[in-house]
């Protein structure tokens, strides 16, 4: 397998390797990791992007020599080592003003406070040249029916991303929203707590064009749902705007785990999805090096990331290819569904008089016909292993 190059735009964020691994049962087993040796172990591996929150890189309400001096020495870093910066995400959820959340909040006074701050990092982005900017609501939420209005939860939310817009193109950044869904952790439900919630959200926003999603792997598997399906219709629908790739072993606490480490066969598909579908942004990691693991193996853990990305994407080059699945995705149908199901330039009207269609079509036959699933997929399988 040939090595990671920075072409391959492989990101990860400063909170995943650097994560110290303290969880709600135990404390630290790491010691924190410094940006500057962050990046340039991430560089010398072949990442090409480092990513981050506000607080990740100089704590939360920093002076601002503090500021200067942390936004400084990453810039020299990023200078010697050729690493960019292309996303930058904001933390609302760590201290306890954000504990009912930032935008969503029920006191105002801390909605105004949230606005500020991620207002304040927005230009960092654009000096930085990041030109996403995500957003992970993890505390806009509620454990209790009775201790939020949803609906005028979601007020303030398209309240606050409307704001964000209007800050953007009013400054002339070229900076895009990305919303991150997630189901529930830290709070008992999420807003917007998956892909297609938050693809419905965003049409009902002032610019729609700015704000499209950041679908995570084991958030949508959390939800017990398909994550290359969620992926399939956000490109659809034109809002893939950066991608958190990582695994997830089944509907349980959200684990972070190394790309491909959850479910593989998903994520096999995912990888042929984002490969052959045009997705140009971001290849994103965001895991967490298991709390078992030191130092060595937090960057063992980086690697196998990249590694199993580029592994994946040549068995899906590999198994298009294979002549024997190319006659078994046409036993399938899988190229006739791409027809439009009228012929051009046939109206509605010409289908009502089709007697093909209808009164003359014999659905016990077409019932009868046998689609050889299963083949193909096993056909995958084998690519995926190696076996073939
Ligand atoms: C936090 C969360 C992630 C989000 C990060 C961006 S923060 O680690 O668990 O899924 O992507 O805010
Ligand atoms: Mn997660
Ligand atoms: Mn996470
Ligand atoms: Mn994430």
């Amino acid at each position: 397998m040939r090595s990671p190059t920075p072409a391959d735009r492989f990101s990860f964020g400063l909170w995943t390797v650097g994560w110290e691994a303290r969880d709600p049962f135990g404390e630290a087993t790491r010691p924190p990791l410094d940006v500057v040796e962050a990046v340039h172990r991430l560089a010398e591996r072949g990442a090409w992007g480092l990513t981050f929150h506000d607080d990740d890189l100089f704590g939360f309400r920093p002076d601002e020599s503090t500021r200067d001096k942390q936004v400084g020495r990453l810039r020299e870093v990023l200078e010697s080592t050729g690493m960019v910066v292309p996303m930058i995400t904001t933390n609302l959820f760590t201290h306890p003003v954000f504990k009912d959340g930032g935008f969503t909040g029920n006191d105002r006074g801390v909605r105004r406070f949230a606005l500020r701050k991620v207002l304040r990092n927005i230009e960092l982005a654009a000096e930085l040249g990041a030109q996403t900017f995500v957003l992970w609501g993890g505390r806009e939420g509620a454990e209790y029916e009775s201790a939020k209005d949803v609906r005028a939860a979601l007020d303030r939310y398209a309240e606050a991303m409307d704001l964000l817009c209007a800050f953007v193109l009013d400054r002339g950044y070229d900076i895009r929203f990305a919303l991150e869904p997630k189901p529930n952790e830290p709070r008992g439900d999420i807003l917007l707590p998956t892909v297609g919630h938050a693809l419905a959200f965003i049409e009902r926003l002032e610019h729609p064009e700015l704000v499209g999603v950041n679908p995570e792997v084991g958030h949508e598997q959390m939800a017990g749902l398909n994550f290359a399906h969620g992926i399939a219709q956000a490109l659809w629908a034109g809002k893939l705007f950066h991608i958190d790739l990582n695994g997830q072993r089944g509907a349980k606490y959200d684990q972070d785990l190394v790309f491909g480490h959850g479910d593989l066969l998903n994520a096999f598909a995912l990888v042929d999805l984002l490969e052959t579908a045009g997705y140009e942004g971001p290849r994103h990691f965001d895991y967490k090096p298991s709390r078992t693991e030191d130092i060595t193996g937090v960057w063992d853990s980086a690697s196998a990331n990249m590694r199993t990305y580029l592994i994946l994407a040549e068995r899906a080059a590999a198994f298009r290819a294979d002549p024997e699945v190319v006659q078994a995705q046409a036993l399938a149908g899988i190229p006739d569904l791409a027809l439009p199901t009228l012929d051009p330039g046939e109206s509605l009207q010409d289908l009502l008089a089709d007697r093909s269609a209808f009164e003359d079509y014999d659905p016990d036959a077409a019932g009868e016909r046998g689609y050889g699933f299963v083949r193909l997929h096993q056909l995958a399988l084998e690519h995926l292993t190696g076996a073939r």
